[in-house]
């Protein structure tokens, strides 16, 4: 029995369309894994039953953005679907020039071509693949300024994505900030297991930036998910809405890239913003170049049309409630079982922690690669590795080798029920009963960016 006092939340919706799932036996995922090279992402999705490889374009839209969908004006120039995404941008988040791109990349591609130059540095709370990827194509050298705690799976601190000012201040004492092109703050930091920065930390940093000029430009892919942890671990906040805490954070950075795949629940999208009549000026130009006019960039008029009201649903504190509170319920169903996970549980997903899982598997034998394909063998759960593989090689051609060697289960928005959370946990805990079993892998293709999308593996 339940203690009395304990209340259960819920999701704010109901469904109105489902779509069906296909099982498969185990028999038939060993071939399908085999045949992928141990790569998830090398997986037809027809082969998945419960698919959490990643939240990004893979949320449930509501009736209200399918609706909007129907609206969608596909002129080429000037579609009245841009002014409405133009104007959701400017109310949530508040930023003066917006450009729409494709998703997430295609803004980094651009930003980092117009604010990096060559041979500058450009430090960040933790690497993304992507971001990362275009700063080094523009020149530029990442530099990670994220606390330590961040790349300690067992830490507490509930704000692991908060930036470590005293290595930022060391970074500008050592090369001065004019080698510094800006800062990137990525909210709800993805490759820390989905966690937040505080309001306190930024406002701080802000203090700091300003006063050597240097721009942060924010990754605020999760911002709606930060800002819900904000609300609930930083006591100022406790009383303001999720929608007031991301025009807060908003507020206090220079501009943005976003990828609306995830927090602002559509299936494509993105855009980059900024508050610098300059640096709008140049992305209206490289813009038609990359992605196409500045009034679509890369998007159909429906896509905008989805965003616009996406964008308003992402800052429901209902969502949030639901959202995060499937995240906790799944992980604390995988602690039941012993699995470790990295802590505090985040914002879009649970991150096992492959090093303790499989100590018997040495990084350069890629555990958490050879994790998430047992884990599809047992059940049809799709997963996927965030380790050696994903951390990819430095421009000098040496393997990144990270700390944080983790499998990350990342759900969807909207989309899976909690009976799905419990096959997920209990797949695991059965994989974990027998991990002394599994061997690691050893990469047989190599591609020369983001490898770990295509790479593939045999059986080491
Ligand atoms: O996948 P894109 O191009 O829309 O966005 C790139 C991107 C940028 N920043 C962050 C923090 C991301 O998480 C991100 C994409 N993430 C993916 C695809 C993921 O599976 O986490």
């Amino acid at each position: 029995m339940l203690p009395r006092k304990r209340r259960s939340w819920a999701e704010p919706y109901k469904m109105k369309m489902v779509e069906l799932l296909k099982t498969t036996t185990r028999q038939q995922r060993q071939r399908a894994i085999q045949k992928a090279g141990y790569n998830t992402f090398l997986l037809p999705s027809e082969d998945v039953y419960i698919d959490l490889l990643t939240d990004s374009g893979t949320n449930s839209m509501s009736d209200q953005q399918w609706s909007a969908f129907m609206l969608g004006d596909e002129a080429y120039a000037g579609s009245k679907s841009y002014y409405k995404l133009e104007a959701a941008i400017h109310k949530y988040y508040g930023y003066k020039y917006i450009i729409p791109t494709h998703q997430g990349r295609g803004a980094e591609n651009i930003l980092s071509q117009i604010m990096i130059k060559k041979g500058q540095y450009v430090p960040g709370n933790m690497y993304f693949t992507t971001t990362r990827v275009h700063q080094e194509l523009a020149g530029g050298k990442f530099v990670d300024v994220i606390i330590d705690e961040a790349h300690d799976p067992t830490s507490l601190h509930p704000f692991k994505g908060n930036v470590d000012l005293q290595k930022l201040e060391d970074l500008i004492r050592k090369q001065g900030a004019d080698k510094i092109a800006y800062l990137t703050l990525a909210s709800n930091v993805n490759m820390a297991g989905g966690q937040p920065f505080s309001m306190e930390n930024l406002k701080a940093l802000r203090k700091l930036t300003s006063r050597h000029g240097i721009p942060i430009i924010h990754d605020m892919t999760r911002v709606a998910e930060n800002a819900y942890f904000i609300q609930q671990r930083e006591k100022a906040y406790a009383k303001k809405s999720v929608r007031e805490i991301v025009r807060e954070i908003c507020s206090y950075t220079d501009g943005a890239t976003m990828s609306a795949k995830k927090d602002a629940l559509v299936n494509i999208g993105g855009f980059m913003a900024t508050n610098n009549a300059e640096v709008f000026e140049e992305a209206r130009n490289l813009v038609v170049v990359y992605e196409g006019l500045h009034t679509y960039g890369g998007l159909a008029g429906r896509d905008m049309e989805a965003m616009a009201v996406g964008i308003q649903e992402s800052l429901d504190d209902n969502h949030q409630a639901a959202r995060i509170g499937q995240v906790v319920y799944l992980g604390e169903k995988m602690q039941s079982f012993g699995i470790p996970i990295v802590l505090p549980i985040g914002g879009h997903g649970i991150f096992v922690d492959a090093k303790s899982f499989l100590p018997h598997i040495p990084q350069d034998h890629f555990p958490a690669q050879a994790l998430a394909a047992e884990i599809y063998v047992d059940s049809g759960v799709r997963t996927m590795e965030r380790g050696v593989v994903s951390a990819g090689r430095k421009p000098n051609g040496e393997n990144y080798f990270p700390k944080l060697e983790l499998v990350r289960f990342t759900l969807p928005r909207r989309v899976y029920t909690q009976a799905h959370m419990d096959v997920v946990a209990e797949s695991t805990a059965a994989v974990y009963e027998r991990r002394m079993r599994i061997r690691g892998l050893r990469m047989v293709y190599e591609p020369k960016y983001l490898r770990f999308f295509q790479a593939r593996f045999e059986k080491a």
